[in-house]
């Protein structure tokens, strides 16, 4: 057993040399902190190792147990890789244009949208019913950059950090589906454990900012054409509305795919009527409405539930069948 950490610990000493130049991680519980100095950084990786060589692997003490990365009471072998990976992670350029990740062996990768400014919602577009969700049209400024999800999230991303992935149209690279909003949740804080990063469902504000382009918006009826059938995979060249694997279909203007069909998105926000005034940054946490916001339509969807500004609906704490989400965490 000694024999074996000590082999692994001359592999993690050629790691020490990549990781002299990361940034520390500064969080609430400081993730990694296993010399209790309030930042986890390459001394912790150090301090790591040498706990394994003088202790072996084995039940944790207070400052150390910060580092045990996969939260099982022990401080392994696996802890030290875990936590380089983490400041790994944490190392990337924070204004890089993508940022990716790998959980167990699942590459995603996440595209910075820069703050900015837009129309939200359209008067255009006319809904039956009694008030149309869509309208008034309102001007929102969103004041963060953030990064959000180049794809819905695959069944095997799901499966990667959740451990298993129970949906239908089975397919590792199909969205994940059959889920609710407890469920994105979930989903969202079990990758901010193992990452050390917030991930969390985008506002609706900044899903249809991202759907329309961003700040490289070219205007399009559709998020990235006007033309349906070159973005999305929605009920007219789907076969029996069956969910389609991610990104087989052309971009938007920011490299975003599927934000126009394939499966519904749920966003963080829950559903409110839209005021004409001016906002920033919004998000409408109130459960008033009893319902949660989807966004982009499906595979079973008609045209007008893929333009970016519409908004469909599912009860509080429901699932739908082509329902997904995709990812978002605030750039810092
Ligand atoms: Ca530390
Ligand atoms: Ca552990
Ligand atoms: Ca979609």
């Amino acid at each position: 057993m000694k024999h074996q950490i000590l082999l692994s610990s001359s592999r993690i000493a050629m790691l020490l040399c990549m990781l002299l130049s990361i940034m520390p991680v500064y969080g609430a519980y400081t993730r990694g902190d296993a010399n209790n100095d309030g930042v986890a950084n390459i001394t912790d990786v150090t301090t790591l190792i040498n706990y394994l060589l003088h202790d072996g692997e084995g039940t944790s003490y207070y400052s150390v147990s910060y580092a045990d990365m996969d939260r099982d009471g022990k401080i392994t072998i696996s802890d030290v890789t875990s936590l380089i990976n983490y400041l790994l992670m944490h190392s990337a350029s924070s204004d890089a244009p993508t940022r990716t990740f790998t959980i167990n062996g699942v590459k995603f990768t996440m595209v910075r949208v820069e703050a900015g400014t837009f129309t939200m919602g359209c008067d255009t577009v006319v809904l039956s019913g009694y008030f149309n969700p869509l309208s008034p049209e309102h001007q929102v400024t969103l004041t963060k950059d953030y990064y959000i999800g180049q794809t819905e999230v695959t069944q095997e991303l799901w499966k990667a950090v959740m451990g298993s992935a129970d949906c239908a149209y089975a397919n590792p690279l199909n969205p994940m589906n059959m889920i609710g909003y407890s469920e994105c949740e979930r989903f969202c804080n079990t990758l901010s454990e193992l990452t050390g990063i917030e991930f969390r469902l985008p506002t609706e504000a900044e899903w249809e900012f991202a759907a329309r382009g961003g700040n490289k918006s070219r205007g399009y009826r559709y998020s990235g054409s006007d033309n349906l059938d070159e973005v999305a995979w929605y009920r007219d060249n789907t076969d029996s509305y069956m969910l389609c694997p991610v990104a087989t279909k052309a971009p938007n203007e920011l490299g975003l795919y599927d934000m126009s069909g394939n499966a519904w998105e749920i966003v963080a926000d829950h559903f409110y009527i839209y005021s004409s005034d001016p906002v920033i940054d919004p998000l409408h946490l109130e459960y008033d409405s009893q319902r949660d916001v989807i966004r982009g339509g499906s595979t079973a969807s008609h045209a007008t539930e893929c333009y970016p500004c519409y908004r469909s609906t599912l009860t509080m704490g429901s699932w739908g069948a082509l329902t997904t989400m995709r990812l978002a965490f605030t750039a810092y």
